[in-house]
């Protein structure tokens, strides 16, 4: 089936991307995504709630820090900034459809070019874009799970928006925070996210770390009164980084947010976290480690997908492919139950030498195999295998007699100590880490 939603179809050569199974050899079908199987109760298509990005898959052409980007693509051929926005937007949806994804995210400034717009210019052109948009969701019932503000690029905002030093940088970055969130409420956007690549420092010798965060925390605050005020109940996302393009992100992990979020009185109710594989492996954790703060700490959100490299250590954002990993990373997604409002967003990009334009569509089949692969795999070996026992029994003395009494908080450092006194030394237990690898290889 071709599916044509302007007059002009992007990518002639690519339909529907259908699950075919694994044994097909067609690139452009699912191996594993089958949108309407169930796993734990619920379907792939629940679970997972992929989603778009706006960014890197429409706007980015391949650049470096070396050179332009080489990839060519056809909705920037109109000349003016409305002509090319739209063109963008009916790309991005013959996309989006073809692809089966049921959400897609945007910047502000992905959708439309900002140039050297006034707040009030540049809030016309978005009137103007999500006009469109709304139309192009009513059509396709793709929906918009998040928006955000490009609060980094523009180099105005080079000392950051929310965290910026000088008053009126920070207020003209505001208004531009408000038209984006008006934008995202127009259509309907289920979450917001603030990612800070510039809110932090370079170096302390002229920073005020405290007066920043403080800045910072008014900041969120005044945003969701602002929101909840217009009767959104969306939730907000914190994307943590620890650093790139900044060198000292405020929000450098989850832990970190967490902390923050605590200190300056904002409630987890409103806040979590949209957290990224590779800003993860940046903050040297796991990804399975993120999402396992965050669950713990009622913040799992949303996530970024994406995979970064051993060899180096920027933010690559490529496409997830590793089952090893991703499967770790679903048994922590499954025990908490999926996710809070989010869903697995593909912040990720072709390579800069991957020019085709179906390129883009194999990119996607492959991370959404990925996370419907490892969703398998991963509810079998909570539902099949030992994997939970064995790590209850490590926990099992805190659940009976004196360990259940430590844990109730009815022992004092005295009784402990008598109790320690009495084990003597104790027995050695294995912690069986590789029996647990095996495990998870065995189901794979
Ligand atoms: C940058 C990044 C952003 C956020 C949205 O590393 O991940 O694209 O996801 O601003
Ligand atoms: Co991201």
């Amino acid at each position: 089936m071709t599916v044509l939603i302007g007059d002009k179809e992007y990518f002639p050569t690519v339909s529907e991307i259908k699950y075919e199974g694994r044994d097909s050899d067609n690139p452009f079908a699912f191996k594993w995504y089958d949108a309407d199987r169930i796993v734990a109760g619920k379907t792939m298509k629940e679970w997972l709630r992929f989603s778009g990005c706006y960014w890197h898959t429409f706007c980015g052409q391949g650049h470096d820090p070396f050179g332009p980007g080489p990839q060519r693509f056809e909705w920037n051929n109109p000349k003016d900034a409305r002509g090319r926005a739209a063109a963008k937007m009916d790309a991005a949806f013959e996309f989006f459809t073809k692809m089966q994804l049921p959400y897609y995210c945007f910047h502000d400034t992905d959708l439309i070019d900002e140039e050297d717009s006034t707040v009030s210019e540049f809030e016309e052109k978005i009137q103007f874009i999500t006009d469109i948009a709304q139309k192009k969701q009513d059509e396709s019932g793709i929906k918009l799970l998040w928006g955000t503000s490009n609060l980094f690029s523009n180099p105005r905002y080079m000392n950051g928006a929310g965290t910026n030093p000088h008053f009126p940088t920070l207020a003209r970055a505001g208004a531009q925070l408000k038209v984006a969130m008006d934008a995202t409420m127009k259509l309907n956007g289920e979450n917001y996210v603030f990612w800070g690549g510039r809110e932090g420092y370079i170096t302390l010798l002229n920073t005020k770390m405290e007066r920043e965060q403080e800045n910072f925390a008014r900041w969120l605050h005044m945003a969701k009164d602002y929101m909840r005020g217009q009767g959104w109940n969306g939730t907000f996302f914190i994307e943590p980084k620890p650093m790139e393009p900044t060198k000292h992100q405020y929000d450098f992990d989850t832990a970190t947010v967490a902390g923050f979020l605590q200190k300056y009185d904002l409630s987890t109710d409103d806040f979590k976290v949209n957290i990224e594989v590779n800003h993860a492996t940046l903050a040297s954790h796991t990804f399975q480690h993120e999402l396992q703060v965050a669950a713990d700490n009622n913040m799992l959100g949303s996530v970024d997908a994406n995979r970064g490299d051993y060899q180096n250590s920027w933010d690559t954002d490529q496409f997830p492919n590793n089952i090893n990993e991703t499967t770790e990373a679903m048994l922590v997604f499954l025990e908490a139950g999926g996710l809070q409002g989010g869903g697995v967003n593909f912040d990720a990009k072709t390579r800069r030498e991957s020019t085709d334009m179906e390129d883009i569509f194999i990119g996607h089949i492959g991370g959404m195999d990925t996370f419907a692969r490892s969703l398998i795999i991963a509810d079998d070996i909570l539902t099949k295998s030992k994997y939970t026992e064995m790590r209850n029994t490590r926990y099992e003395t805190f659940e009976t007699g004196q360990g259940k009494d430590f844990v109730e908080g009815k022992l004092s450092i005295e009784q402990l100590a008598e109790i320690g006194k009495a084990v003597g030394e104790p027995e050695q237990i294995s912690g069986k880490q590789e029996l647990f690898e095996n495990i998870v290889n065995q189901y794979i």
